[in-house]
Formats: structure tokens, C-alpha cells, sequence
């Protein structure tokens, strides 16, 4: 099948024929539909995300069942499947108390980027390949553990559906799952990108009353109001702590830091009043550290707390995501700024930095 290969960090990925193996006890082969391009595979890419390699990349997927290995119980050939980047065993410590997203086996066997046997199901002469997070759709094909295919309903676009294994789970979770987020609440989102925006739609459903965004981009700022926003704030032009007590009287309920930057994060700690919370999506570079005023924590009772991947529940999440955007009441179409063939794959990460895209779908 054609793929996208990382061999070394900081080159592009390159596309060619690859062998993919069959799939063993527990494993599923999917036939991908569409991959969004996320901006983690960049920061795999960058090194920033660290990784073995070589590896294909794609962790936001959706496509259709075509073989199963033995023991397959919760898909058979021809389902429809969103493809979860954390596979959850049902049975450690973090599955059997409803954080499946914390699962150790799926922790363990993601950052090897091997299946749950410690195996992988790609190979290019005598090289074996790594699984990004057991998904790697970046390739026509994929094999996956049964334990990332969420089923879902057949009436809805995979280019559209693939944009729930990442960016709107991780968005709209972060805001119903992680923080719980009550109506009437303010709530300040810094980074109105790919995943921001999907922070920005989550709060809506919330029943949020003032949603203000922050970016460096007037395009994102804008994308951010169709998105939802009632106020926007364009960090080259103001201090964004200081424009969002003016605007709250004193703080956000909430803040969301979607950028993975420590500067921001400290501006998501310090834009949010007494008792507020301020929740980091966005992953800074290993070993980066934040500096916080201490006495704030205790004395202001703020709470600052991390959110991966929205804390999914993902059999239940994902297909009611996709309920929600058939209902009309989640947007998807517009997250897409642009269809893209495997081959240019290369180019969509260039459009990513330019800050031109919220999403690249590559469509198989
Ligand atoms: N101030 C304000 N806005 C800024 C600043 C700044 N200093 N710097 C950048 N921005 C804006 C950009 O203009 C852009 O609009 C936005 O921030 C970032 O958006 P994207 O589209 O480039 O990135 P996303 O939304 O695809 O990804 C953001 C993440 C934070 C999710 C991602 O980068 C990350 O940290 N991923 C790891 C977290 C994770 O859960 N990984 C697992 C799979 S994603
Ligand atoms: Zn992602
Ligand atoms: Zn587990």
C-alpha cells in the first residue's frame, strides 16, 4: 500500500509502497477514508512530540472494516469505525475507573508505536515500521488493535467523522469531560486553531455566556466567531490576562490553553478569576517549565489542571459527537479548509505553520 514515512526527524515524510501485514488475535485491518492532519504530527515531525522511528503518522481517522483477526468482537468487515489514538484495555487501574483515556497498555503501547503484542504490521524491505498511537493514517490501509475502533453510524462522511478521532474530541472534551464547564460560565480560549476551535464549539454546547478567543491571527479570530465566540482578542495587539478581566470584571470561569507554549499557558493562569480554572490542552516541549505565583493556588483557589485527548470515553463520546453534528448542533464541515490527496501530505504541514488551514483532510 502507499504511505507516509517518517525516517528522520525534521525531513519530510516520504510516500511510497510499503508492505502491510495481516492482522493478528485482536487486530482489525480498516481501509481509511480520510486522516486529518493534526498539528502533533508536526511536532513529531519537529521532534517536539518524541518518537521511535522510523513510523507513518495520522492519528485522526475514520474508515471502513475489511478483515478482522481472531477474536475480534466489537467490529466485523464492512463497519464504519472512527479510529481512537489512545486504545484503552477495559482493564488497569485507569480503564476499570472511567479514565480509559489514561489506559497504561494503550500509555505503553502507543509510545512504542508497536500494537498491544509490542509488535508492528508494516515493513519496507527488511525495516520495520512504527504505528503512530496504534492509528498511522497516513496510508491507505491500517492495522489496529480492536480496542481503538469506535463503530459508528454509515451516514456520515469519513472526511467529516475523522476530525472526532482527534481535534473535536480533544476540543469539546476538554470542555464537557475535563472541566465540566456549567452554563452561564465565561470562558477564554488561547489558540483558536484545528483544536481551539473545537474548545470554542464545546463551550457553546456548554451553554457558555461570553466565550473569548485569543490568537495571533486576525483569519483564526475570525473562524473563532462562526465558531461561536462572543469576543475576540488579538494577542499581538493587546495583553490577553489583562483585556479578559476587563471584559469579565475580573476574570474567566474558565480558561483553555491551546497552544502547548508556556508564555500562554501562564496568560490561561493568570485570565482567570478566584476559584476559576485554568485547563492546558496544548503540550509544551519536554522539560519546559511554567512559573506561577504560589500563593495565588491556595489564596485565589484556582485550579490549574492538564486534559488529554478531551478525557474521552470514547463508545460513548465519539458516536454521539457525530449525533450532535447530524443533529446540526456540532459544525465539521467548516473545520475543513481543505481535501488533500496522501502525496501532499508535505505541504499540508507547510500550510499548517503558515497559519492558513484550521484542518487538511486527506481523503483516500
Ligand atoms: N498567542 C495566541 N495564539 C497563538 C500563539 C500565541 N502566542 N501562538 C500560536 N497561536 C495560535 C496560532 O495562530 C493557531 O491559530 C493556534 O494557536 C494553534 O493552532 P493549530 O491549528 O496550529 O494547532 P492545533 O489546534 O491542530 O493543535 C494544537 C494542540 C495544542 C492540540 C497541539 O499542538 C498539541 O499540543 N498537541 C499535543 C496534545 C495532544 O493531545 N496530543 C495528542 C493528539 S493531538
Ligand atoms: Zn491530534
Ligand atoms: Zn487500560
Amino acid at each position: 500500500m502507499k504511505a507516509a514515512v517518517l525516517y528522520e526527524r525534521g525531513t519530510p515524510l516520504k510516500v511510497e509502497e510499503i508492505e502491510i501485514l495481516e492482522p493478528r488475535q485482536g487486530e482489525v485491518l480498516v481501509r481509511l477514508g480520510a486522516s486529518g492532519v493534526c498539528h502533533s504530527d508536526l511536532h513529531v515531525v519537529n521532534g517536539q512530540i518524541p518518537s521511535p522511528l522510523p513510523i507513518i503518522l495520522g492519528h485522526e481517522a475514520a474508515g471502513t472494516v475489511e478483515r478482522v483477526g481472531e477474536g475480534v468482537t466489537v467490529v466485523k468487515p464492512g463497519d464504519h469505525v472512527v479510529l481512537s489514538f489512545m486504545p484503552s484495555c477495559g482493564l488497569c487501574r485507569y480503564c476499570t475507573t472511567g479514565r480509559p483515556h489514561l489506559c497504561d497498555v494503550g500509555a505503553r503501547s502507543t509510545a512504542a508505536g508497536t500494537l498491544f503484542d509490542g509488535t508492528v504490521r508494516f515493513r519496507k524491505g527488511d525495516q520495520e515500521i512504527k504505528h503512530m498511537s496504534g492509528v498511522a493514517s497516513f496510508g491507505q490501509y491500517t492495522v489496529a488493535n480492536q480496542e481503538s475502533c469506535i463503530p459508528i453510524r454509515e451516514d456520515v462522511p469519513f472526511d467529516r467523522a475523522c476530525l472526532v478521532g482527534c481535534g473535536v474530541m480533544t476540543g469539546v472534551g476538554a470542555v464537557i469531560n475535563t472541566a465540566k464547564v456549567e452554563p452561564g460560565s465565561s470562558v477564554v480560549v488561547i489558540g483558536a486553531g484545528g483544536v481551539g476551535l473545537n474548545v470554542i464549539q464545546g463551550a457553546v454546547l456548554a451553554g457558555a455566556e461570553k466565550i473569548i478567543a485569543v490568537d495571533m491571527l486576525d483569519n483564526k479570530l475570525e473562524m473563532a466567531q462562526q465558531f461561536g465566540a462572543t469576543h475576540v482578542i488579538n494577542a499581538g495587539r493587546e495583553d490577553p490576562a489583562r483585556s479578559v478581566r476587563r471584559l469579565t470584571g475580573g476574570g474567566a470561569d474558565y480558561a483553555f490553553e491551546v497552544i502547548g507554549n508556556v508564555k500562554t499557558i501562564r496568560q490561561a493562569y493568570d485570565a482567570v478569576q478566584r476559584g476559576g480554572t485554568a485547563v492546558v490542552v496544548g503540550v509544551a516541549a519536554v522539560g519546559a517549565e511554567v512559573g506561577l505565583p504560589a500563593f495565588s493556588l491556595p489564596m485565589m483557589e484556582k485550579t490549574l489542571k492538564g486534559s488529554f485527548y478531551g478525557s474521552t470515553r470514547p463508545r460513548v463520546d465519539m458516536p454521539k459527537l457525530i449525533d450532535l453534528y447530524l443533529a446540526g448542533k456540532l459544525k465539521l464541515d467548516e473545520l475543513i479548509t481543505r481535501t488533500i490527496p496522501l502525496d501532499a501530505v508535505n505541504e499540508a504541514f507547510g500550510a499548517m505553520e503558515r497559519g492558513e488551514v484550521a484542518r487538511s483532510v486527506i481523503v483516500y
